[in-house]
């Protein structure tokens, strides 16, 4: 493993660059250079173009030939509950004899369930499952990833999953996001109290969570089994106050108006999105709020109903595709099926998969056109895979095409 982020040359047969066509034509209109290479200094990018247009001086450097394999930036994974205790298979099975999601969350299963056992577990237990998690997503090219908190919703194991959170990033080579997300379910103790719950959010929670530097980004649920649009405004003005951007769990069960909300607060995201309607795609393309689609939430839960794919292409609005990993709706370590049902059950094209693991994601975490990308001042995060067009990453699953991830420039 060479973890020295050594000057060097990558070259490989094609390279996703993912910033379309450059003047001299050096990056065809699909977005990739063919006979490929890059260079890179100081763990970033500094020239990608073709072998044959690679200034001298650059030519001492030593070279890694990765033969006729595609690189891409490595992949973003945008939206992830990642850290939890326990497990919920049984609610699985629930399912398959006809309890509905929402049936299951009535009964006192669903999120609290999941509350109880990540309550119950401490921070190495916790960090333990979410590494072994994390490995099999890095396994597939992952290099950024966001965690939600919200399976603890009392103030110690909010803390508790935020830290561990953090810690994910000093174990492994990957960027961490973290997000606060106090506002998932009403615990147990505010019991038919949301509006208290949402008070001690607001008044506790959250101003200690920004004094410690702890989420990068607040999120909630707002959906008639979490939080309807007034509570979620209170925690949405209390996290800008507070200089925290927010994002939103939005119409994935019903329309209740979460994603006109988002994008009112200036959201990064507003996430899942089946039931949004054109007046909430015009919301979030007027306020530059990226759509996070969620497949594998769809497929577990069965829903029928797709997100206004075409309107939001229509409008312009950036689709970013995730995981969603959690225990309960989306048990799915798998950037690559996302990518996969993002085009079989959403109907966006490959390369829109690509783009929302890569530069979509990228600005649903609200990074800039650098993130992403490979293109000269980017970091060299990169993926090396065992094929040559990057229609096969969305084409085929299960068959873990990764060759090598790149990190800062060094071999992880
Ligand atoms: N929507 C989701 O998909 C996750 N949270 C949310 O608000 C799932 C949470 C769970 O079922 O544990
Ligand atoms: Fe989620």
């Amino acid at each position: 493993m060479n973890r020295e982020a050594a000057d060097r040359i990558i070259m490989a047969g094609s390279i996703f660059g993912n910033k379309g066509v450059d003047e001299d034509g050096a990056i065809a209109s699909d977005g990739l250079i063919h006979d490929g290479a890059l260079v890179v200094r100081g763990g970033r990018i500094v020239w990608v173009g073709q072998r044959a247009d690679m200034a001298p001086e650059f030519r001492h450097l030593p070279v890694s030939d990765y033969g006729s394999r595609l690189i891409t930036p490595s992949l973003i994974d945008c939206h992830t509950h990642l850290i939890y205790g326990g497990n919920r298979a049984r609610e699985f099975e629930m399912r398959l004899n006809g309890a509905s999601y929402e049936d299951v969350a009535r009964a006192g299963g669903g999120i609290l369930a999941s509350v109880n056992a990540t309550r119950a577990a401490s921070a190495s237990e916790l960090l333990e499952s979410a590494l072994n998690r994390f490995d099999q997503m890095a396994g597939e090219g992952v290099g950024r990833i966001e965690v939600k908190s919200g399976y603890g919703l009392d103030l110690e194991t909010e803390l508790k999953m935020l830290r561990v959170a953090r810690q994910l990033g000093r174990e492994r080579p990957v960027h961490v996001h973290v997000t606060y997300l106090g506002a998932h379910a009403v615990p147990p103790e505010f019991a038919g109290r949301a509006g208290d719950y949402v008070d001690f959010v607001c008044t506790e929670v959250l101003p200690q969570i920004a004094r410690e530097g702890l989420a990068d980004a607040v999120d909630g649920f707002c959906e008639t089994i979490g939080f309807d649009v007034a509570l979620m405004e209170r925690v949405f003005v209390t996290a800008h106050e507070l200089g925290l951007p927010v994002k939103l769990h939005a119409e994935q069960l019903s329309n209740c108006g979460g994603a006109a909300l988002a994008a009112r607060f200036g959201a990064l995201s507003a996430d899942h999105l089946e039931y949004l309607d054109a007046d909430g795609v015009a919301a979030m393309a007027e306020s530059g709020t990226v759509a996070v689609l969620l497949p594998g939430a769809f497929y577990t839960i069965r829903e029928t109903r797709v997100p206004p794919v075409d309107l939001l292409r229509a409008a312009g609005v950036p689709m970013a595709l995730a995981t969603d990993c959690n225990p309960g709706s989306s048990p799915m370590g798998s950037i690559l099926l996302a990518m996969n049902m993002g085009c079989t059950l959403f109907g966006l094209t490959s390369l829109e998969a690509l783009d929302g693991v890569t530069r979509h994601g990228a600005h649903a975490l609200g990074l800039d056109e650098t993130v992403g990308a490979i293109a000269p001042g980017a970091r060299a995060d990169l993926c090396v895979w065992n094929v040559s067009d990057p229609v096969e990453l969305s084409y085929q699953f299960g068959f873990r095409p990764l060759h090598q991830r790149i990190f800062g420039g060094c071999d992880v």
